[in-house]
């Protein structure tokens, strides 16, 4: 049988390349210079699309595809994937979730830890001789005990919670319902309530239109300007204009994040400011994960032309 011609989006490291280049004829849109010329000249023959979490594939690309029967997202978040398109034409979707909840849970952690305790200035201070010069870092906050907020209590905010109850915080979560496992948990239907209550807003809910800045200005003013701002979902549940504006005149504390609208071209009134962390979108970036999402993606692409059920299924 002759391998089916897939579409690549976007890159993904040696040891995911080689194996799809073996059980599959791949075209790499993102090498192609001329992208629309390509896709008209490949994409009768493409019948998968291998994409990633924030590159998904767009109504037009799906559209150029005409014997496409499967996207395989290489990611837990599948909001860049046009599911209208897809379910109009009986194209199935799959993506990778579960094999990086705890690395994403760990990043969102580490960026709380890293922010409250100035630790990338304090690395800083030792490095250009400011500990010599000037003596003693200035002090920073606490984390542990501290009341911390996670909106959306779906497998990734479970993990978070589990290890924010590790440092004796008090945590409460907002979601559609109150989920039995989190009696522990004070459940709070109403963001702005649950920012209110919170040190720490953590925003771990998957994207979508219904979610759209979901953390909107009264959100980010109700977490106040003693209150940290956590991102390690999608940059589109954030109001960022609002978020910006918050930032720069500090009614809002501060904010680690790790996606940003338009990213990697991150608007660069962040640049500017001293109350963020700023992350390359790389929660799912470890070796272990990213290993584990490669296989994942292949083994629902070879799932799929084996005629078996697919893994992981979002549609
Ligand atoms: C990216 C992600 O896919 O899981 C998601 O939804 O956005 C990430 O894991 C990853 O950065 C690879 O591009």
């Amino acid at each position: 049988m002759q391998r089916p011609h897939i579409l690549q989006i976007g890159p993904y490291p040696a040891w995911d390349e080689e194996p799809l280049n073996q059980a599959f004829i791949v075209h790499r849109y993102f090498d192609a210079a001329d992208k629309p010329s390509f896709l008209a000249e490949v994409g009768p023959r493409i019948r998968a699309i291998a994409t990633r979490g924030e590159l998904g594939a767009s109504r037009p690309m799906i559209a150029a595809c005409p014997s496409l029967e499967v996207v395989s997202v290489y990611g837990v978040g599948f909001d860049a994937v046009d599911l209208a398109a897809c379910r109009e034409r009986g194209v199935r979707v799959t993506n990778t979730p579960d094999v990086l909840t705890g690395d994403v849970a760990d990043l969102g952690i580490a960026m709380m830890l890293a922010l409250s305790r100035g630790v990338v200035g304090a690395q800083r201070w030792v490095h250009d001789g400011s500990w010599a010069a000037k003596g003693l870092y200035p002090l920073q906050r606490r984390v542990w005990g501290r009341r911390a907020g996670v909106l959306g209590l779906g497998r990734i905010g479970h993990e978070v919670a589990k290890r924010l109850a590790g440092f004796g915080m008090d945590i409460a979560y907002c979601g559609p319902t109150r989920k039995d496992f989190a009696s522990n948990w004070e459940f709070i239907a109403d963001p702005v309530r649950l920012a209110e209550r919170s040190d720490f807003l953590f925003v771990t809910l998957a994207a979508s239109p219904a979610t759209r800045h979901i953390v909107n200005k009264d959100v980010i003013a109700a977490l106040g300007e003693e209150g940290m701002l956590i991102n390690i979902s999608r940059a589109s549940n954030i109001d960022e204009d609002a978020l910006l504006d918050a930032l720069e005149k500090k009614t809002l504390g501060c904010a680690a994040l790790d996606v940003f609208e338009g990213e990697p071209k991150l608007n660069p009134r962040f640049l500017a400011l001293d109350n963020v962390l700023l992350q390359p979108h790389h929660a799912s970036g470890t070796v272990e994960t990213r290993k584990a999402m490669g296989k994942l993606v292949r083994d629902n692409l070879a799932a799929h032309f084996a005629g078996q059920p697919l893994l992981t299924p979002v549609l």
